[in-house]
């Protein structure tokens, strides 16, 4: 773990990045607006048909603009050292050329070029670690998905459920119909999530993997997963997020600023604006660069590590609130670096 801690503790500050099929939305769907909330989270919440995702996001997921060594180098003037940007999210669409998902940038989206494979070049080019979000938890169109899957009658996963349990898990319930969820939201991570992690980490240069929302899935599942990174890259980081207490550091609170110093390492992420994917309707959230460099000193004076998160948009432009942002944070830099 110390060797593992080691560059990352030492880069203290570095890029995230949420960009995937929701990034076309831009938080608006049918002439609902997201205001003030999580668009990459917008197949969920307006129930998307999967046939609809792909006709009106994946398959405009042709990021023409893209341009991974200007992302890489805007992150770097701005002062960061690491650079991870979600392969996965919980749509379950892939960035990248998957060969265990036809959800994916070349098949649903019919593009050639790989933009996960330009950015960890680009990353090793300008001297920065690449890392990689990976949804292993949440897959939204899968049948064994677990969060408020609608295509599942009785999915006992749903949060109301839950609620009725007390603060139990939906998998702890001891009933025919769990059991039958149970096998699968296996054969998922059998079959696509565990896959897409090996495919990532031999393919891509990984060297963090960060993972997310754990507790939808059973501990064991979640440490297959981890057995299975340890096993075939026991140098990649591997964030809090994987199973509770079982990552390499711990997560922070979203306000550091009255966090006491701690013992052990720990992680600050903000975005620039509420939402972590791209929100047109989301730019009077943005953050301050003054308060976004106030809080990254603050976390590195107890000794933290902090990343910045921005949500492209799906024809590979940053927003113009961002091109401001890390403008500033490079003038900071070069007036106080
Ligand atoms: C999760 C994702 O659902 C979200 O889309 C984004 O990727 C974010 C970085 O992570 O959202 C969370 C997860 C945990 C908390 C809040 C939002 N939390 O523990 O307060």
């Amino acid at each position: 773990r110390e060797q593992r801690v080691a560059w990352w503790k030492e880069a203290r500050f570095g890029q995230f990045m949420h960009w995937g099929a929701y990034s076309v939305l831009g938080g608006g769907y049918e002439g609902q607006e997201m205001t003030g909330q999580y668009a990459e989270h917008i197949a969920r919440v307006y129930k998307i048909p999967k046939k609809d995702y792909i006709e009106q996001a994946a398959s405009k997921f042709q990021p023409e603009q893209f341009n991974a060594d200007e992302w890489v180098l805007r992150a770097k003037n701005a002062g960061m050292q690491f650079f991870v940007i979600t392969a996965k999210h919980h749509d379950g669409f892939a960035i990248y050329h998957s060969k265990h998902s036809d959800f994916d940038i070349e098949d649903a989206s019919k593009w050639s070029r790989d933009p996960l494979k330009e950015l960890s070049a680009a990353c090793k080019k300008h001297g920065l670690k690449f890392g990689v979000y990976y949804s292993h938890a949440q897959d939204w169109y899968m049948p064994g998905n677990t969060q408020n899957n609608w295509d599942f009658p009785g999915n006992p996963a749903t949060s109301a459920n839950e609620k009725k349990m007390g603060n139990g898990k939906w998998y702890e319930q001891d009933t025919p119909e769990v059991k039958a969820h149970m096998i699968k939201a296996w054969d998922y991570y059998v079959n696509k999530s565990i896959p897409q992690v090996i495919e990532l980490l031999q393919d891509y240069d990984v060297e963090f993997i960060w993972f997310d929302t754990a507790s939808w899935m059973p501990p064991e599942y979640n440490i297959r997963v981890l057995e299975t990174v340890r096993k075939l890259a026991p140098d990649t980081l591997v964030n809090y997020r994987i199973q509770h207490f079982y990552g390499d550091y711990e997560g922070g609170p979203d306000s550091p600023i009255v966090f006491p110093y701690k013992d052990n390492d720990w992680e600050c992420i903000q975005s620039t604006l509420h939402s972590w994917g791209y929100n047109k309707f989301d730019e009077h959230n943005r953050r301050p660069t003054d308060y976004l460099l106030k809080m990254l000193a603050t976390v590195v004076s107890k000794d933290g590590v902090m990343m910045i998160n921005i949500g492209p948009k799906g024809d590979g432009t940053w927003t113009d609130g961002d091109i401001t942002t890390y403008k500033e944070m490079e003038t900071w830099w070069a007036n106080n670096g």
